[in-house]
């Protein structure tokens, strides 16, 4: 071997040296970008075990066998050495890994977050339920009406204050929005023979604004036809109403008031939800809370729509739901039920 071991004890303990410093190159090698590193040095194409067998060729042709035995043994043994330590280097940082992306599967998950009806639907829904329970059909008409509909059917003359220019919303001379859910108790009187028991939810529309008016709000009315029906039955499906809906331990009073297609007409107070009756803020000390306007039905109504008013009588009633939501709930300003924050809604 030119340049190199001249014995044979000199090439094995040059190998015995290079076997040391390989294997202390492989224990220092931190991760496995390293160790290929180190392994490239010394097992690569121009790796110091590769230049070492590239010499063999200048050698005797007489040790050349001797001395390749010896050059191929060390190189089989770093070939091991690298790969176990790979291995354990592999282990390692799997173990690492594990580790750090460690999931606690005893965490509870995260639950999606569940909505609720809006505050007005569910008190739209209650009114609906009780007076589904009561065998009442659900009755819905157009919001664009026409004046017939919307007022003269309903016993309100051209030159009635309830068509203040200043209330309704004209789409032209003959034409509005609808200022109450009425129109569709005469529609339906046109179409349907009596015995009739409905209820008519809708959005209905007048220019109003303030804490507690909105230019669109809704109601629910009602009306019952049929041969016989008194006042008697306005008051006990009423009152059973109001005790439905606002507890049945609620106090309940009827007072005269004035619609023109009712007669006589009365209008439906609840002690105060608030005090219970004491009076206070939210009922201005007075004790009760107007919750619906109601009356039996005006003869010239009911002739309008066709029926006999000889022959047949019947009660009707109209509430804000806006209003209904607004007491039971204690909100003290309507557009809260608009405006659609959730941090609101949420509230119920
Ligand atoms: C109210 C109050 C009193 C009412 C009357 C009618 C109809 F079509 F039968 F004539 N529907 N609704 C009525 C009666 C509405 O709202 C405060």
């Amino acid at each position: 071997m030119e340049n190199g071991p001249s014995s044979w004890n000199e090439l094995q303990e040059r190998v015995t040296q290079l076997t040391q410093e390989c294997q202390r190159e492989i224990e220092q090698a931190a991760n496995g970008a390293a160790l290929q590193e180190v392994k490239v040095r010394w097992l690569g194409r121009k790796g110091v075990v590769t230049q070492l067998l590239r010499g063999l060729g200048d050698l005797p042709a007489t040790e050349r066998p001797r001395a390749g035995q010896v050059l191929n043994q060390l190189r089989q043994q770093l070939e091991a050495s690298f790969a176990q330590r790979e291995s354990s280097i592999i282990a390692q940082e799997k173990a690492e890994r594990l580790e750090r992306e460690r999931l606690d599967l005893t965490l509870p998950g995260r639950r999606a977050p569940l909505g609720h009806l809006h505050p007005l639907t569910q008190a739209l829904g209650e009114i609906k339920a009780f007076f589904i329970g009561m065998g009442y059909q659900v009755v819905e008409g157009p919001e664009v009406e026409t004046d017939y509909y919307n007022f003269q059917a309903l016993n309100v003359p051209k030159d009635h204050p309830a068509r203040d220019m200043q209330a309704t919303f004209y789409l032209a001379p003959d034409l509005v929005l609808r200022t109450q859910t009425s129109p569709v108790q005469v529609r339906t009187m046109e179409r349907q023979k009596p015995p009739i028991r409905i209820i008519a939810p809708g959005k209905v529309y007048r220019n109003d604004a303030d804490i507690t008016h909105s230019p669109m709000f809704h109601q629910v009315e009602g009306l019952v036809v049929d041969e016989g029906i008194r006042f008697s039955d306005l008051k006990g499906t009423l009152i059973a109403f109001a005790k439905a809906l606002f507890g049945q331990d609620r106090r309940v009073r009827f007072r005269p008031s004035y619609f023109p297609f009712t007669e006589p007409s009365a209008e439906m107070d609840i002690s105060c939800t608030v005090c219970g009756g004491k009076g206070c803020r939210v009922c201005k000390g007075e004790g009760w809370l107007e919750i619906l306007g109601s009356g039996m039905v005006h003869p010239q109504v009911l002739e309008m729509a066709g029926y006999d008013p000889e022959r047949l009588t019947g009660w009707a009633f109209g509430m804000g739901v806006e209003r209904v939501a607004m007491l039971r709930y204690g909100i003290e300003d309507i557009r809260l039920l608009f405006e659609n924050d959730r941090r609101f809604l949420a509230e119920f």
